[in-house]
């Protein structure tokens, strides 16, 4: 099917639907479970930042399909029915192509979810809800769809939102989660449960006189306590509308017109003329008030956004716990999953980079100086920190912290292996080159010296044959130059031993000078610490860099994670204000007080900061020590002149 129609997100277990031709089919049998649609997913994952989850919900065959497309200008997306049996089943999804902004200029993509009538399963007897539950935990909003203005009696029927405090968890525990836990969790739901906007189809009866609207009619006429006193079940309901949900909404729509011909064709252009004038204007203005509710969806955490990656995760995460007996999906567990396997896999990735770019750059180059294998890393580094940056947009510096932290370690470890490697080719190389020096320089002098014209050898000339050495080796020498360096000076321990050999002979020569010799090997053993020193400091240096690029990564993070907690904050502080203003006017005053204490307590802004500001205090100690080893080696004093006996050379 072309991709201008909505795609089947989830199914129940006896629904098909073809990828190729778009066809779905009931196929009969027992319904037991739900299943995951590959499609559906596919185009969450692609979807780049952050979500927002519209759904719809409500009984069967009241116009949810028409109204959820309508709402976006998005055509016939998704199909309507026009018999009596449910059309939609599971939940299909469409992703509006035009993205939005939020008012603090956030992008994001609005992902449309129409479901299944409530009362589709529940008529055949069953108490299925899983359908309205994973809706609740998709949704950013959530349009609650029916017909006509209910009475508190019809509150009754809803027990299934009131249920949603047994069906879904916020907090991970175990499974078995007792009442008094259920019931706290429930005082939070309000943080991740989408805002509620009730639409009322079919409003033909006008409002009272003292009701401005008919959100106010909900508030004071249906949601009040004191309008009635045996409504115990319609009680709890409206409670929970107001105590579960972040933000209440009430919006009625007129009938689109008398006639059924019109009305069962809706959709069709021809008919468009005959459509009631205020029921056009209606959905213009449902439209507008749509708009100023919609936001990123927000995740568990705060300052963490749901992404469609992230989306189509907790998807899979909550479908499966809805599909296992005895399990309820858990807000919190589902997002630390995604947060878990996100990072992880993000890690993997940068490491994948890593290990490419420098093998590609390094293999069969060693040896070389070590200086070039650390501005490979660097490079390397940085690459590899974007990508992981990128794979993790979303996800909070201090969630993210503990995966950079084992990349990093990761690439140190991995400089540490290149450079071992390097040093153990250096050592290789120029044991050979000076092996090949000597033979080619000294070796000869020698054995004149021992030979018949022995007399004619000079101590010049053997000081000539070294300086040829340390000219051939400075030459042609490759690698780590500490560790040049040092082959250097250990081979004086060599050259001497051959001398030994030729003490008696060199003694006789009249320009013999010993100190001549000594001064040469401790120019070589000064040589080779100052390398070592040299490349002690590279090391550091190069720790220090490392630490601060994940320092700045962690940083623009940080920037990110405050800017958003902020918003959130500040926009959670409006709704709750708006909410307890719901609950006085809906005379529920024990539920406004619990929610007073509930934002006092809230201290969940000023704890992530702290926490943050922790974080960097660390990682800000970790630089000044690794300053102060770098200071002290620079100031080191110079090493003590070696002791021992008579060096000949
Ligand atoms: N009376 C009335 N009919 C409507 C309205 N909006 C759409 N319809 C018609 O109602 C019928 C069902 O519309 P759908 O949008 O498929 O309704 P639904 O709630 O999605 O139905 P299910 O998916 O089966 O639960 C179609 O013939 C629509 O043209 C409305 O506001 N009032
Ligand atoms: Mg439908």
């Amino acid at each position: 099917m072309s991709g201008s129609c909505a795609v089947p997100l989830c199914l129940p277990n006896n629904c098909r639907w073809d990828e190729q031709t778009g066809e779905y089919s009931k196929a009969g049998g027992e319904r037991q479970s739900l299943y995951v649609v590959e499609k559906a997913l596919e185009r969450l994952r692609s979807i780049k930042g952050p979500v927002c989850v519209v759904s719809i919900a409500g009984p069967c065959r009241k116009g949810k399909s028409y109204i959820l497309s309508k709402a976006f200008d998005q055509g016939e997306v998704f199909p309507l029915g026009h018999f009596l049996d449910p059309e939609t089943m599971g939940i299909w999804m469409w992703v509006v192509p035009e993205k939005l902004k939020d008012a603090s200029g956030q992008e994001f993509t609005v992902v449309l979810l129409d479901s299944e009538g409530i009362d589709a399963v529940t008529s055949d007897g069953s108490d299925d809800h899983c359908i309205f539950t994973l809706t609740i935990l998709l949704a950013s909003v959530l349009i609650y769809n029916s017909a006509g203005v209910p009475t508190r009696t019809d509150l009754d029927g809803l027990d299934f939102i009131l249920k949603l405090s047994q069906r879904i968890q916020l907090h991970s525990s175990d499974s078995t989660a007792s009442a008094l836990q259920q019931n706290e969790d429930a005082n939070h739901f309000h943080k991740t449960f989408p805002f509620f906007i009730w639409l009322l189809r079919d409003v033909v009866l006008a409002l009272p006189k003292d009701c401005h609207n008919i959100k106010e009619y909900f508030l004071t006429r249906v949601f009040n306590s004191s309008a009635d006193s045996k409504g115990e079940v319609a009680s709890k309901v409206a409670e929970s509308i107001l105590n579960f949900f972040p933000g209440f909404e009430a919006f009625k729509l007129p009938p689109p017109s008398s006639d059924p011909e019109v009305v069962l064709n809706l959709n069709r252009e021809e008919v468009q003329g005959d459509v009631n004038k205020s029921f056009v204007r209606g959905v213009e203005e449902f439209k507008g008030m749509l708009r100023s509710k919609l936001t990123p969806k927000r995740s568990f955490r705060d300052g963490e956004y749901v992404t469609g990656e992230a989306l189509a995760a907790l998807v899979n995460i909550y479908v499966e716990a809805l599909n296992t007996p005895g399990t309820v999906p858990s807000v919190q567990s589902a997002w630390e999953t995604f947060v878990h396997t996100k990072c992880s896999e993000a890690k993997a990735i940068a490491m994948q980079i890593y290990q490419s770019a420098m093998s590609s750059q390094l293999d069969g180059t060693l040896p070389r100086e070590s200086d070039e294998i650390r501005q490979v890393q660097q490079a390397a580094i940085e690459e590899c920190m974007v990508r992981f940056q990128t794979e993790t947009a979303g996800v909070s510096a201090l969630s993210s912290e503990k995966y950079l932290d084992e990349l990093t370690e990761h690439m140190e470890n991995g400089l540490k292996h290149w450079l071992e490697e390097n040093n153990r080719l250096t050592r290789q190389e120029c044991h050979k080159l000076l092996r090949d020096l000597k033979e080619q320089h000294l070796d000869p002098i020698l054995r004149q010296l021992s030979g018949k014209d022995g007399a004619s050898v000079t101590f010049a000339q053997i000081i000539g044959g070294y300086s040829a050495i340390e000219q051939g080796f400075k030459t042609h020498s490759r690698g780590a130059k500490d560790v040049c360096a040092q082959m250097f000076y250990e081979f004086h321990p060599e050259m001497q031993k051959e001398m030994e050999k030729h003490m008696a002979h060199l003694q006789q020569l009249k320009d013999f000078d010993e100190t001549l010799a000594l001064e040469r090997e401790e120019k070589a053993r000064q040589e080779q610490e100052r390398r070592r020193i040299e490349e002690e400091n590279a090391r550091l240096e190069e720790e220090r860099r490392t630490k601060e690029k994940e320092m700045e990564l962690l940083r623009i993070k940080q920037e990110e994670d405050r800017r958003r907690l902020e918003e959130q904050f500040k926009a959670d502080m409006e709704a709750q204000r708006e909410q307890m203003s719901n609950m006085m006017t809906a005379n529920m005053d024990e539920l406004r007080k619990d929610r007073e204490a509930i934002i006092q307590q809230n201290q969940t802004l000023k704890e992530t900061m702290e926490q943050m500001h922790q974080s960097m205090e660390q990682r800000n100690a970790q630089m000044i020590e690794l300053q102060k080893q770098i200071i002290a080696l620079a100031n080191r004093p110079p090493p003590p002149p070696p002791k021992g006996g008579c060096v000949i050379l």
